[in-house]
């Protein structure tokens, strides 16, 4: 059984449609966030967390909202600033500090791991790893890193940040536009068919399809 983990429900709404749901379940768990300026390598970090949590495979979905303006802020910090500024305060923020158009992208790296080896993607972090190998001697650390490759999926989409409209999605859906609607006034379908985490999520079950037959 596959392991969606996140502690978001409107995530396992959106990957169920590209992923079966008798064979994907949620695991609510609240992995480690490292401080990177990029989320993959966060992404990468909570997969292997997980997945020595769970002991099954697993996928880790971080995503954040990128404001060109603000050089990519709230970006990796988009859930915290969320949690604290809230979703509306950044369209005010953004509207009295940027000229329109107010572009940013939505970004999503989904990070696979499930304790077998297979081609990896590139990842400069595993801190964890390193800790566990600088404690058990060089040898025995290589292996323990080379036992946990992640693999990552990523999909974005460009939009521009607007004052809030519409009921549906989550967190800054109500203050993206793409396309003439923001991603609250589309039905999950829609958001499904163009959003950051439909690309990721494509490209995952295309790649997990060929794994599992
Ligand atoms: P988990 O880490 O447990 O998965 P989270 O909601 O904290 O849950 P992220 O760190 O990936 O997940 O999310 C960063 C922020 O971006 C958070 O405030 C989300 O609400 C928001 N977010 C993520 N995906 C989004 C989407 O598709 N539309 C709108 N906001 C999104």
């Amino acid at each position: 059984m596959l392991r969606y983990v996140t502690t978001n429900a409107g995530k396992v709404r959106e990957a169920l449609s590209y992923l079966d749901d008798d064979d994907v379940s949620q695991l609510d768990f609240d992995y480690t966030e490292v401080q990177a300026s990029d989320l993959g390598p966060i992404a990468a970090h909570g997969a292997r967390e997980a997945y020595r949590y769970a002991d099954e495979p697993v996928l880790v979905d971080d995503a954040g909202l990128f404001i060109d303006g603000f050089e990519g802020f709230p970006g990796p910090y988009s859930s915290y600033v969320e949690d604290t500024l809230g979703v509306e305060a950044v369209h005010r923020l953004a509207a009295a500090e940027l000229d329109e158009p107010r572009r940013g992208s939505f970004r999503c790296v989904l990070a696979y791991c499930d304790g077998e080896p297979f081609e990896a993607s590139p990842d400069p972090i595993d801190r964890d790893d390193r800790t566990v190998a600088a404690a058990r001697g060089a040898e025995q650390g290589a292996e323990e890193t080379e036992a946990l490759p992640v693999k990552l999926f990523t999909g974005s989409v460009n939009g521009r940040i607007v004052p809030p409209r519409g009921e549906g999605g989550f967190g800054y859906d109500p203050i993206f536009e793409h396309d003439g609607a923001t991603f609250a006034e589309l039905s999950a379908a829609e958001k499904n068919g163009i959003s950051h985490r439909g690309r990721a999520l494509a490209k995952f079950a295309t790649w997990f399809a060929e794994r599992t037959e």
